[in-house]
């Protein structure tokens, strides 16, 4: 059996996925594709992924993209030890709604402010030829909006409209960390984790305004359970090649 990651620094997609990986302690070769470089944009990475994205997951040849279905694949494949899924409909059911909400309500918001801050300054710093055939090899029409928007600089409104996203998704979760321990009730989820890649661990960092003990108390000590896993940890701690000048406007974790 012979299981490959391809991913970028420990931060949320690639963050995503790692996790559960190294939860269910599998034995996985790491293959490290470097976004500076663009490298997930040349012809050997969108012959893997024709959207020329991170993580991309190889399991005996058989390719999985989307870290929700990445993730929920690894979960099917290999349910032991231990399980990231309650594995009963309800439970199931509320971990689909959590990821669901991640998914379509947080990670573009979180992605924006992330973008704002770090590829706009890295996009910036490309001379515009050159900048433009960069894009032009990227496959998927919505990253070569963004990458161009990226480097021209998002809108006031579009920013401010990303963090009232913010606000509500920490509203959202401080009330239902009210009622049950973790997202999807009483066992740590894909959901969880979910969360934490694209949120949880940058919130301190990358929102201070938002995440404060007044406002999201619950949510805080979460994120503190969530980053004391050994896994999390181990995931956390893969190597980090962001440029240390950029890593602190982002929620990298060191
Ligand atoms: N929906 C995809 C999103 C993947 C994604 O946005 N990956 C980012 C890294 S966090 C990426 O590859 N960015 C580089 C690019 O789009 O050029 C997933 O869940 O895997």
């Amino acid at each position: 059996m012979t299981l490959k990651l391809y991913h970028a620094e420990p931060a949320a997609n690639s963050l995503k996925s790692l996790i559960p990986l190294k939860e269910k302690a599998l034995d996985f070769e790491s293959v490290y594709v470097d976004l500076h470089k663009f490298e997930q944009h040349e012809a050997w990475f969108t012959a893997l992924n024709p959207e020329g994205q991170v993580p991309v997951l190889d399991h005996d040849g058989f390719i999985v993209t989307h870290t929700t279905v990445i993730n929920e694949y690894l979960e099917d494949a290999f349910p032991y030890a231990p399980p990231l899924r309650p594995n009963e409909p309800k439970g199931n059911a509320r971990m689909r709604f959590w990821n669901k909400f991640v998914d379509e309500h947080v990670m573009n918001y979180v992605s924006m402010h992330g973008w704002h801050r770090m590829v706009g300054v890295l996009a910036r710093g490309i001379e515009s030829g050159e900048f433009e055939k960069m894009v032009a090899r990227i496959p998927l029409h919505e990253q070569r909006e963004k990458w161009r928007t990226a480097r021209s600089g998002f809108s006031e409104a579009d920013l401010a409209n990303a963090t009232r996203k913010i606000e509500v998704a920490v509203d959202k979760v401080e009330e239902q960390l009210g009622r049950t321990n973790w997202l999807a009730g009483e066992i740590y989820t894909l959901a969880d984790i979910n969360l934490f890649a694209h949120l949880g661990f940058a919130l301190a960092r990358m929102f201070p305004e938002i995440g404060t003990r007044e406002r999201c108390p619950r949510f805080l000590d979460w994120v503190e359970r969530v980053r004391a896993r050994p896994a999390v940890q181990a995931a956390l701690n893969m190597p980090d090649h962001t440029n240390p000048a950029l890593r602190t406007f982002t929620g990298h974790a060191r």
